[in-house]
């Protein structure tokens, strides 16, 4: 509708609603550190959730506390984390320089310390289907729009410039995604904060 919130340091704009159901409820950061002290920007990213969805999870047993209340609280983000609620996160990269091999081995990184953290032994083969998604000859110039959509029934589909590239059914790799961004060390904390008020709001 034509809405748009600004991620501050980048000036990247988010819409305020992604399609009918997806509503912004927060905008950050990623960046990625070389050596101490020394660190790059990645992307910009607006995480986005169903606001219906989260009233159907969710709200029977957090609407009694209030925003600030839910602040911080580990069994709110899980349940956000958890639950069958259609999410996007949707990232715009800050930088010109970045090869896909080299993003890949971020990407790697981060959802492979994820899918460990949460699945234990056997998340290889999955890492593995995550970022062979990422193929080599994509360009991805600053600028570049990329969705991650979880889907109803805990799928992660993956859009480059509005080009689908990849829908994988699992409901760890879901999980492990929203993680990075809603979860106990997210890539920026007052973006996170200001998922859980905006996601409180529509309780
Ligand atoms: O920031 O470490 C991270 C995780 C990001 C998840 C994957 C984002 C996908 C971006 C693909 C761009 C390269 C083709
Ligand atoms: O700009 O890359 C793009 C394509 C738009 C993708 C946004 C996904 C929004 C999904 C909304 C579906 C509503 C049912």
């Amino acid at each position: 509708n034509g809405v748009y919130v600004y991620e501050r340091r980048t000036g990247v704009p988010f819409p305020s609603a992604l399609g009918p159901s997806l509503k912004l409820c927060g905008v950050g950061l990623r960046k990625k550190s070389l050596i101490p002290f020394i660190s790059f920007d990645v992307y910009a990213f607006g995480v986005y959730a169903a606001d219906l969805d989260i009233k159907e999870y969710l709200s029977e047993k957090y609407r009694k506390f209030s925003a600030s209340k839910l602040q911080g609280k580990k069994e709110f983000t899980d349940d956000l984390m958890e639950s069958d609620i259609f999410m996007a996160v949707r990232l715009q990269i800050a930088h010109n320089e970045l090869s896909i091999g080299f993003l890949r081995g971020v990407f790697k990184e981060s959802v492979g310390s994820r899918l460990y953290k949460f699945g234990g032994s056997d998340y290889k083969e999955l890492l593995q289907r995550f970022t062979s998604q990422f193929k080599d000859e994509y360009k991805i110039p600053k600028g570049s729009v990329i969705h991650l959509l979880r889907e109803k029934g805990q799928f992660l589909r993956t859009l480059i410039n509005g080009q689908e590239v990849g829908s994988i059914h699992s409901k760890l790799l879901c999980k492990s995604i929203l993680d990075l961004y809603v979860g106990e060390e997210p890539f920026d904390e007052p973006a996170k904060e200001e998922i859980e008020n905006n996601v409180a709001t529509y309780l």
